[in-house]
């Protein structure tokens, strides 16, 4: 019970864990806010949001939930899941995306430098906005997939993949800091 759960967590949710990744490996170039500073003095979003990882984050992300549902047949007597409809593997993805951005955003305005760690948020924007966009977008597929004992699992876990993929990243010199 416990296993198939948490299989379904995490199955459910790769599309939006990829998007994050990516990015890092992706990302440079013109910066979403092209620079600009709001009232505060600090900027709009920061250096760290680019057009090329957000574009090549969400397309990895949907990219996965195609492979996942080529995978599907193979291993639908483990995963308890329906297979993802393509504006699911979108908002999944574009949701994980937008969470970050707002996240740094809400960053900015608290005084926090591009980097900075912001505990609680930088482990769960991601899954708040990607998980409401598709409760929006793909209602019935999140309401069959997202049960309650899976949406725990989920904020259970998610912070625990974060927190060490982030370090393995770090780890490797992918990324500037471990979170
Ligand atoms: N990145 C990107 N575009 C995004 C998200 C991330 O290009 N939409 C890349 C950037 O190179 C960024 C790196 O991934 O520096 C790490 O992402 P993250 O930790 O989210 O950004 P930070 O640089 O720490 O900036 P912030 O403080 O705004 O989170
Ligand atoms: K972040
Ligand atoms: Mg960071």
């Amino acid at each position: 019970m416990i296993f198939e759960t948490v299989v379904v967590a995490i199955w459910a949710m790769l599309p939006a864990y990829i998007p994050n990744n990516v990015a890092v490996l992706a990302g440079g170039g013109r910066p979403i806010d092209g620079g600009r500073t709001l009232g505060d003095g600090a900027r709009l979003l920061g250096d760290g949001k680019t057009w090329r990882g957000t574009a090549f984050g969400t397309a990895a992300g949907v990219a996965v939930a195609l492979a996942l549902n080529r995978l599907h047949p193979f291993v639908s007597d483990v995963v308890f899941a329906d297979p993802f409809p393509l504006l699911a593997a979108l908002s999944l993805a574009f949701g994980a995306m937008v969470g970050d951005i707002l996240a740094s955003f809400l960053k900015r305005r608290t005084g926090r430098q591009r980097g900075a760690a912001f505990p609680g948020v930088d482990q769960l924007d991601f899954v708040v906005v990607s998980l409401l966009l598709t409760a929006i977008v793909a209602t019935e597929w999140f309401l069959d997939t997202f049960t309650l004992p899976v949406l725990v699992a989920v904020v259970v876990l998610t912070p625990l993949l974060h927190v060490s993929t982030n370090a393995i990243a770090y780890a490797f010199g992918l990324k500037d800091e471990p979170w």
